[in-house]
């Protein structure tokens, strides 16, 4: 049976999915499931395939046949047309795509709508880039032609986590296909629907057999069988940090090359002369926004002494006006999506009062919201100094750390002290403090007077230092996403 999910009413009746492998629906080989459910009131809604090793064989198998058959003998203009097809198929799904997102990860329906809509935009980008990609006709030596030409790496395969699943898969795929690989998908555990519902809609738009595979299950099983598989040519992973190291050590082992995006703790720097109006919402969506789960997520506020008093209250007043709420609710945050995260947040809120933080602000729980759900207070800290963990570590949700700092070496130095390095924000109306401050910030993306989720769909994204390595989005996706061959040829006598 083919899973059609059909918008949340449906969905309130519990579903099986399947997993999608060289062009069908499937279960796992084992026949073993998985429970889905919803962050929202904890009830399960679906069950998923568990895969494991055989079921992943069997997706990177399908997906060689596809590089070998069909699939691997398209033009890239042909290519992408597919790409721009499937990117208005999915708009064409919006709105059972939207539900199905929301009820999986718990997200506003407003949140999940703009998450479909940078689904379909990565289709629309990437689509429209597949037949733009040239290679070079190098000078050489007299009687010597040398052409340098883009080809795709081959299988490449896809871990991908919980917190955007529709738009990692976007992100992850969409260039992949538009350079001509054949993709080997491993969704969260922890939702994956809308994932598997593309993949559907992938083949009913015209995707040949196998370009597009999809294994749901474990990390531990089906996400570790495909890191260490010998047929694949490629990893992409998203996620944490401990997996991520396991995944290159992964990659290592078969020589192929991985691209890692693995969180961040990117910091706002605020001096004196901030534009109150545009940074005080800009932080707080900042990091309410998704629940504070997002790897860019501005969870540290470095803000200069002589107005950190008039600043904190400002943010307080606007923080205190976050509301966590169910999908339906449409507020600015929702549930964490597991038992895990909500106890590591919880946690992490208790370590911060141990270690003498000041509560500035909370926001609540709105009223209504079902028992069972992982709902966590938002809340804004005051630190005195740079000692607690709170302010090095990933927390992973909607919780803000402020400290005040002295002068500009001091903001640079305070906004470096992490392992990570994915993403900054500089608040100031002085033009060489802006450039100074984003060449010391140790960090993949910077933004001056504004703050974005990873930027737009055109922007290099990815990290340095721990956040990983690689670079995601723009047209870098599709130079990492591909390998150069070297042709040298003689044409004297
Ligand atoms: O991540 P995991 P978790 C961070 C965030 C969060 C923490 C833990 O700090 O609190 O990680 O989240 C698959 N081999 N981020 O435990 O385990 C897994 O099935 C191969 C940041 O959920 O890294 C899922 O598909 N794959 C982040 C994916 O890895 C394995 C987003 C991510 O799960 C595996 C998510 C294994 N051994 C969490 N073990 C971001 N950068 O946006 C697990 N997986």
């Amino acid at each position: 049976m083919m899973c059609r999910p059909a918008g949340l009413n449906n969905l309130q009746e519990k579903q099986m999915a399947k997993m999608v492998i060289g062009g069908k629906t499937t279960d796992a080989v084992s026949g073993m499931t998985l429970d889905v459910l919803s962050p929202t009131d904890g009830l399960v809604f679906s069950n998923i395939p568990r895969g494991q090793a055989e079921d992943v064989d069997l997706a990177v198998s399908a997906a060689r046949s596809a590089l070998d058959g069909k699939w691997g003998k398209l033009t890239a203009l042909e290519r992408g047309r597919l790409l721009l097809r499937l990117s208005q198929t999915i708009l064409d799904h919006i709105d059972e795509l939207t539900q199905l997102e929301a009820k999986d990860t718990g997200k506003a329906l407003t949140t999940a709508r703009n998450d479909i809509l940078a689904l379909a935009r990565y289709f629309e980008y990437y689509g429209g880039g597949a037949d733009k990609i040239h290679g070079q006709v190098i000078p050489f030596l007299n009687d010597y032609a040398v052409q340098v030409i883009r080809e795709p790496l081959g299988v490449t395969a896809h871990v991908i986590p919980w917190n955007y699943p529709a738009q990692m898969l976007g992100r992850t795929v969409a260039p992949a296909l538009a350079m001509g690989n054949a993709c080997v998908v491993k969704p969260a555990e922890d939702a994956c629907m809308s994932v598997i519902r593309v993949a559907e809609l992938a083949l009913e738009t015209g995707l040949p057999s196998g370009a597009l595979n999809i294994v749901t299950g474990l990390g531990e099983e089906a996400g570790a069988s495909l890191a260490k598989h010998p047929g694949i040519n490629f990893i992409s992973f998203t996620g944490s940090n401990e997996v991520g190291v396991l995944i290159q050590q992964a990659a290592a082992l078969n020589a192929v090359k991985c691209v890692l995006e693995l969180g961040g703790k990117s910091a706002h720097v605020v001096f004196d002369d901030v534009n109150f109006k545009l940074a005080v919402p800009a932080i707080v969506r900042g990091i309410v926004g998704n629940t504070g789960q997002t790897c860019t997520a501005g969870s540290r506020l470095l803000v200069q002494k002589g107005i950190y008093d008039k600043f904190m209250a400002a943010l307080a007043e606007e923080f205190s006006k976050t509301r966590a709420g169910t999908p339906e609710m449409n507020l600015n945050c929702g549930p964490l999506i597991n038992k895990a995260q909500f106890d590591r947040v919880n946690r992490y809120i208790k370590k911060g009062l141990e270690d003498g933080m000041t509560v500035r602000a909370e926001g609540q729980i709105a009223e209504g919201v079902p028992g069972g759900g992982y709902f966590v207070t938002p809340t804004l800290f005051s630190a005195k100094d740079h000692s607690s963990v709170l302010l090095t570590e990933e927390i992973f949700g909607p919780v803000l750390v402020a400290l005040p700092f002295s002068d500009e070496a001091e903001a640079i130095r305070l906004a470096n002290a992490t392992e990570y390095g994915l993403q900054g924000a500089i608040w100031t109306e002085n033009g060489g403090r802006q450039q100074r401050v984003a060449k010391g910030m140790k960090a993949g993306q910077v933004y001056i007077n504004s703050f974005g989720a990873g930027g737009g769909i055109e922007l290099p994204f990815g990290g340095v230092k721990k956040s990983g390595h690689g670079r995601e989005k723009g047209f870098m996706a599709l130079e990492e996403m591909s390998t150069t061959k070297t042709i040298v040829q003689f044409h004297g006598e």
